[in-house]
């Protein structure tokens, strides 16, 4: 559950069909806790996200909410896919856009790991 003051969860948004398969995606990892896919839209030379399993909306949702368990395992799988996709030599960022002056587009909690190129220092 949302904690309170926080949009419902939507089991129609896209990263919940990719996670029950009934749409594809180019998927880097998979385990308990997490699934990490190629970003439809590229922003850098390597660009993927990294949903956890659970269902929550946002960062402020992820948490609030979840369990140690879940914070673990999701963290855990971010460094494992940097790792995996050989950015930890030159660096990487890793973000994530929370409502709607963010621009969060999808409504599942999602962290972007952006790399394969100098990226600079900015944020926004
Ligand atoms: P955000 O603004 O943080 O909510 O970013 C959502 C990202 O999700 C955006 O970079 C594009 C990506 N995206 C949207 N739809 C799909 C999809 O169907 N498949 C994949 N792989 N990525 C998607």
């Amino acid at each position: 559950m949302p904690v309170s003051g926080m949009p419902p969860y939507d089991g129609g948004n896209i990263f919940a069909r990719i996670l029950r398969g009934e749409i594809p995606a180019n998927k880097v990892h998979e385990d308990e806790h997490a699934l990490a896919f190629h970003d439809i839209a590229p922003q850098a030379p390597v660009h993927v996200l990294v949903i956890p399993k659970g269902r929550y909306v946002s960062v402020a949702d992820f948490s609030a909410a979840a369990s140690p368990e879940e914070m673990a395992g999701f963290w855990r799988a971010v460094g494992l896919v940097a790792r995996q996709l050989g950015l930890e030599g030159q660096g990487y960022r890793v973000l994530t856009n929370m409502g709607e002056d963010a621009g969060q587009e999808v409504p599942h909690f999602h962290v972007h790991i952006l790399g394969g190129k100098p990226l600079g220092a900015m944020l926004v």
